[in-house]
């Protein structure tokens, strides 16, 4: 495969004008003509298009044949054109046959494009890279029956009725942007719609446009656009520049949604929600997308990225706007800080092993094979974390000044992640040199502290001492030596009655606050404080102030100490998970040696406070109860060991819960709802607790608690309860799953997302008494409601057992990989995007236990074999193998 490098960077050779698109839209043969005002900017150059899975029809140079000209594959080269001229081509594709979901495809009989990064040169021949920006004046032709409606970007110029029982629309966008973020939709469709009046008095007309059948789920996604709308006018000041915007949802994606200009297009489980179809986390990941594709609109589209290098441009940028919006709309400090536990959660269980592993790379990666396979946690989630330590670093205020300065710079233009630094520094006379580290260098960075108190002098003093392991493709290069990062480290000193201490560096006349943050940029920093009365116990790296592995040593009094009292929250939880942490690897550890596995009655103590401290949030108390993941656990070992991981989890939870039983028992009975269903966090973390409390309940196998959930299930009036329910019962020996099993069925066989669940939730149980759960995913593959075509489902059952059933997936006998291997090769020939993500469920086997990894490496070996691979899963495969 080829490999493009970030440094073989070269300006276009050509400019693009005004693009006119007319496309005349059938399933079978879609026909597509664009006019486009071109200059070109360096003599003597041929125009090479991108374009494939076209057949090209014609070219013309204004308005004449083009004479000499070449196509192949994937380019179309005009070899001699004047210096300004107009360029007209018309191409065909058929949308029926286009199962990759990239270009133009046809989902439930409706007309859908994608076209980042590349889907685009799908549809017609063109310069798609992200710095050829240009407006648009789109003509969409359709069947009146079969499409009366016809969207595409900015707004709509004019309607017409033609003959055949045809007819158009034309729209026009204003907005110069590149071609990825061209959008068309068309079909049967109807939308929920809504004006506002924006900030500077303009109004907006805002569409949600979904099948007809699922118009009574759309006001959630529509609430929660109008809440963006106004939030990203408070907290940044910015507008909705168009006079309308549509959001469309569509079943086949491959991803969660797309934010093409004015016609942003969803992934249906970002858009569909009402009590009894979707869950709460279903109402919250909502509010983030719709946030999410919204807050684009200007981190990504009126500034983009010059190449697809700098992509965490937009997207870390745009994920740290998205968490940030969503806190806030959690209302309360608390309810902050459940959402920044619940981020890192996902940044450490996901992207440290990324980090960590064969696909390893920077935020700003300098090389790949196939683009999509870059859409990852490090460039979205690393990448957020990357854009907030630049607000711990200058503060909010200063960190929207470097906001401003970085759009009144580049405001329609295609800039790089270095633009977005030098933004930030020179709004706030910073100098960020170092920190440019964050992009280029890859790999988990490792903080050590050790510290010291002097009773004599009352100081204390704090080493922090940072190093950052050679990952991925880095471990052969011998020459490499990796530069030290500058680090933000938010501390605070607890003292003896749990309250912080003031904070005065030696040097300092007076403290100065109780939370402050330090800059560490050497490899090793030394930190005196002075007046500190008592000896303390640090806090540090408060709110996960940056994406690092932090190392200190605490005792088990401390943690349980800092659980109980820390002002930070985020830290609260961060105590409580390290005390978890070490009693379940040393359980682990009992495990593997066959001891018997007897629940750390410290560690219950500890729970049991939190679950009845009265004082805290539901929602942060069901945080802490929270054990790290098993995958997590992995993670931490030196040899990672699925099923000793699974028995110390399921120990420790059997013996929390026996132990427990009364105020679980209690808390599970305090919690349960009165009123009608309502999605706010308060109501939904009283959910979330109480849904804990069962899960709890189940694992002390007690009749009482089977009846529980039992209950549960048959009296719930939406669809967190109703799962948490049959989840609970899953995980039992009661004679009533089989029954709510097809009871769920029966009830939303016609919601396809609720569906979805259903095998999802089959392919994550735990597995009672020896039961094979591959069994049951290979006979659910045999349903007659599963496909491999749709990517929800392909996720829901597969994805599920192979990511998210880590016990059961590594299988001793190897049963998971052989199953891993033949539905990556029959999604491959589907769909490539599809196919790369499931690829990379083996990319760490180089880290697990000597049976499992061999058979991994045989399965990876398979897989390479194939002469057919994409270069999607190509990419990934030869980089697992190394
Ligand atoms: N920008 C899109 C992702 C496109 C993925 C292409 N393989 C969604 C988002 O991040 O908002
Ligand atoms: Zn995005």
């Amino acid at each position: 495969s080829v490999t493009v490098y970030r440094q073989d960077y070269t300006p276009p050779a050509f400019a693009f004008g005004h693009v006119d698109l007319l496309v005349e839209l059938d399933a079978e043969r879609t026909v597509v003509t664009s006019r486009i005002e071109v200059k070109r900017l360096v003599k003597d150059t041929p125009l090479i298009l991108h374009g494939e899975e076209q057949e090209l029809l014609a070219v013309t140079i204004n308005d004449e044949p083009a004479g000499h000209y070449s196509i192949d594959e994937d380019t179309l080269t005009l070899h001699e054109v004047p210096a300004r001229f107009t360029l007209s081509i018309t191409s065909a594709n058929r949308p029926s046959a286009n199962t990759s979901l990239m270009g133009l495809y046809v989902s439930g009989g409706n007309f859908f494009t994608q076209c980042e990064a590349e889907g685009f040169r799908k549809i017609t021949y063109f310069l798609d890279r992200p710095d050829v920006m240009t407006t648009y004046t789109v003509t969409l032709r359709a069947d009146k029956a079969q499409c009366p409606v016809l969207l595409a970007n900015g707004n709509l110029i004019s309607k017409a009725d033609l003959p055949d029982g045809r007819h158009e629309a034309v729209w026009d966008d204003p907005f110069k942007k590149p071609s990825y973020l061209f959008a068309l939709v068309a079909g049967r469709l109807s939308c929920i719609e809504e004006t506002i009046t924006t900030g500077s008095g303009a109004s907006k007309l805002l569409q949600v446009w979904v099948e007809p059948a699922d118009l009574d789920k759309t006001r959630h996604a529509m609430d929660s656009l109008i809440a963006s709308i106004r939030w990203d006018e408070a907290r940044f000041g910015l507008e909705l520049d168009l006079e309308r915007f549509m959001i469309v949802a569509v079943s086949d994606f491959n991803m969660g949604a797309m934010e093409n200009k004015g016609l942003n297009i969803f992934n249906t489980k970002y858009v569909l929600a009402n009590s009894e179809t979707a869950t709460d986390t279903d109402f919250a990941n909502i509010e983030s997308v719709v946030g999410h594709e919204y807050f684009h609109n200007w981190t990504g589209n009126r500034v983009t990225c010059r190449d697809w290098f700098q992509l965490s441009l937009k997207e870390g940028l745009t994920v740290f706007r998205d968490q940030e919006f969503s806190a806030d709309m959690m209302g309360t400090a608390s309810g902050r800080a459940v959402k920044r536990i619940e981020d890192v959660r996902l940044l450490r269980q996901v992207q440290f092993p990324e980090d960590a592993g064969p696909m390893a790379h920077p935020v700003r990666p300098d090389s790949y094979q196939e683009i999509n396979n870059f859409y990852t946690v490090t460039v979205y989630e690393k990448g957020a974390e990357v854009v907030r330590m630049y607000q711990t670093l200058l503060g909010r205020d200063g960190f929207r000044k470097g906001m401003d300065l970085y759009f009144k710079r580049h405001d329609g233009q295609a800039v790089t992640c270095d633009d977005f630094r030098q933004a930030m520094a020179d709004a706030n006379g910073r100098d960020l040199t170092q920190f440019g580290r964050w992009y280029s260098q890859a790999g988990t960075p490792e903080v050590s502290a050790l510290t010291r108190y002097n009773p004599a002098d009352k100081s204390f003093t704090l080493t922090l001492t940072q190093h950052c392991p050679k990952v991925g493709i880095e471990i052969s290069n011998e020459a490499l030596d990796k530069q030290p990062f500058h680090i933000p480290v938010a501390l605070g000193l607890v003292g003896p009655d749990g309250r912080d201490l003031p904070l005065q560096l030696d040097g300092e006349a007076a403290p100065q606050g109780t939370t402050r943050v330090l800059d560490l940029t050497e490899r090793t920093q030394t930190y005196r404080f002075i007046n500190v009365d008592a000896p303390p116990v640090p806090s540090l790296l408060r709110n996960f102030s940056a994406p690092v592995a932090l190392d200190i040593h605490y005792t088990d009094e401390e943690l349980a100490f800092l659980l109980a009292h820390d002002s930070d929250p985020f830290n609260r939880w961060e105590a409580g998970q390290r005390l978890a942490t070490r009693t379940l690897l040393a359980l682990v550890a009992d495990a593997q040696a066959g001891r018997p596995l007897v629940a750390d009655a410290k560690l219950v103590k500890a729970l049991g406070s939190v679950l009845t401290d009265e004082t805290l949030d539901p929602a942060f108390r069901e945080q802490i109860w929270i054990l790290p993941a098993e995958t997590y656990l992995g993670e931490r070992m030196g040899i990672a060991d699925p099923a000793a991981v699974h028995a110390a989890r399921q120990a420790l939870r059997q013996g929390i819960a026996s132990a427990l039983q009364s105020e679980l028992t209690d808390i599970y009975t305090r919690h349960r709802a009165t009123g009608p269903y309502s999605p706010d966090a308060a109501s939904a973390g009283r959910r979330a607790l109480k849904n804990l409390a069962l899960g709890y309940l189940i694992e002390t196998g007690d009749a009482k608690a089977l009846a529980l959930a039992e209950r549960q299930y048959a009296e719930a009036d939406n669809m967190t309860d109703r799962s948490a329910a049959l989840t609970a019962l899953l995980n039992s020996d009661s004679p009533a799953r089989g029954e709510a099993l097809a009871d769920f069925y029966m009830r939303f066989s016609d919601e396809a997302l609720v569906i979805d669940k259903w095998f999802a939730m089959q392919a994550m149980q735990p597995g009672r008494h020896g039961q094979h759960v591959i069994d049951t995913v290979q006979s659910l593959m045999q349903h007659h409601a599963f496909t491999l075509r749709n990517p929800n489902r392909a996720r829901s059952l597969i994805f599920s057992f192979c990511t998210a059933n880590p016990a059961q997936f590594h299988a001793a006998d190897g049963s998971g990989y052989t199953f891993w291997k033949n539905q990556v090769l029959a999604l491959d020939a589907i769909n490539p995007q599809v196919a790369a993500r499931l690829a990379r469920a083996l990319d760490r086997w180089t880290r697990f236990t000597i049976p499992l990894r061999d058979r991994m490496h045989a399965a990876l070996q398979q897989v390479a074999a194939s002469s057919m691979l994409s270069r999607d899963v190509r990419e990934i495969i030869s980089k697992s193998l190394g």
